[in-house]
């Protein structure tokens, strides 16, 4: 089923849910109706059982070039205490929600880049669990060239995904980071040619639905402890994931399937 947004298109299909970010005169670029609507979308996709796997992509020849900055014009107006406020509230209410739920919802959330993700555009492509991306994608950490600092969680993710140094060459410079090097660096999972991104992304999200959406769920959620957790607390939060995943349908049908030698039918559950 597909819905047409003001700014979003979503479809589901074979327990995929699909975002695709739609405003491509502007190059996708994110604005108040945006963060509401894909606030919306996220939201569902965590309630939604039949939803086992979200793929985020932009409509045109974009990914999303970050904040809309003809939106933000209206913000020059006032003090410059006023506007800070006004800029640290902005990302509370409209963008950390967005970061935060892709990276807790227990279901693998998949980036297929399309083109050019810019500014909090590449700090959403960087909160994904994956990023397929077309050979002509590019990263550009463009905040510096507005006089802002990395936002949308990208001051972490990018270093967990790439090391400091190379974080910081990016955001300190802004240079554009061609797919075919990001690739090389570990921050693309997969790089494929432009025409074969839609069908290689539905694969790849098409795979992912047809896990055990649980256990990969709470996969996420060990993996995103470890990273300020100790020894202690990993074992602890494996063991009790293990409890939880060990207790699903499907871990039991995967035993079963190893042993029968047939191929595993997993439910999500
Ligand atoms: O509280 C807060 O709001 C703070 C939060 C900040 C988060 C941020 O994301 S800050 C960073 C905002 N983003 C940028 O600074 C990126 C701006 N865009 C660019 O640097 C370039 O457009 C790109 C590198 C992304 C792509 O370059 P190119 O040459 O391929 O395309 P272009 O010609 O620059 O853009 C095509 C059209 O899209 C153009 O419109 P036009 O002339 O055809 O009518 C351009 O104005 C428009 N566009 C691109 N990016 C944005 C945009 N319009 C509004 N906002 C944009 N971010």
């Amino acid at each position: 089923m597909t819905q047409n947004l003001a700014t979003i298109q979503t479809s589901v299909e074979s327990g995929v849910l699909t975002i695709t970010l739609n405003r491509p005169e502007s190059l996708n670029a994110f604005n108040e109706q945006m963060a509401i609507e894909l606030a919306g979308a996220l939201r569902v996709a965590e309630r939604d059982d039949g939803v086992r796997c979200v793929l985020l992509t932009g409509a045109g020849r974009a990914f999303c070039s970050g904040q809309d900055l003809a939106e933000i014009r209206s913000r020059y107006s006032g003090d410059a205490a006023a506007q800070q406020l006004d800029f640290a509230r902005h990302l509370r209410e409209k963008y950390n929600p967005i970061v935060q739920r892709i990276r807790t919802i227990e279901k693998p959330v998949v980036a297929a880049v399309n083109g050019v993700a810019a500014g909090a555009g590449a700090s959403f492509a960087f909160a994904c669990d994956l990023r397929i991306a077309s050979r002509s994608a590019s990263f550009v950490m463009a905040f510096v060239h507005v006089g802002l600092i990395p936002d949308s969680g990208a001051t972490l993710t990018l270093m967990q995904h790439m090391g400091y140094s190379k974080a910081a060459e990016l955001c300190m410079l802004g240079e554009k980071l061609p797919a075919e090097e990001a690739y090389r660096h570990g921050l693309v999972n997969k790089l494929v040619d432009d025409t074969e991104l839609a069908s290689a992304a539905r694969e790849l999200a098409g795979r992912l639905a047809a896990m055990p959406t649980r256990a990969i769920g709470l996969t996420k959620r060990a993996l995103n402890r470890a990273w300020t957790a100790t020894l202690e607390d990993t074992l602890e939060q494996e063991a009790f994931g293990q409890d939880t995943a060990g207790r699903t349908t499907d871990h039991r049908e995967g035993v079963m399937a190893f042993l029968e030698k047939r191929k595993p039918g997993f439910i999500g559950r």
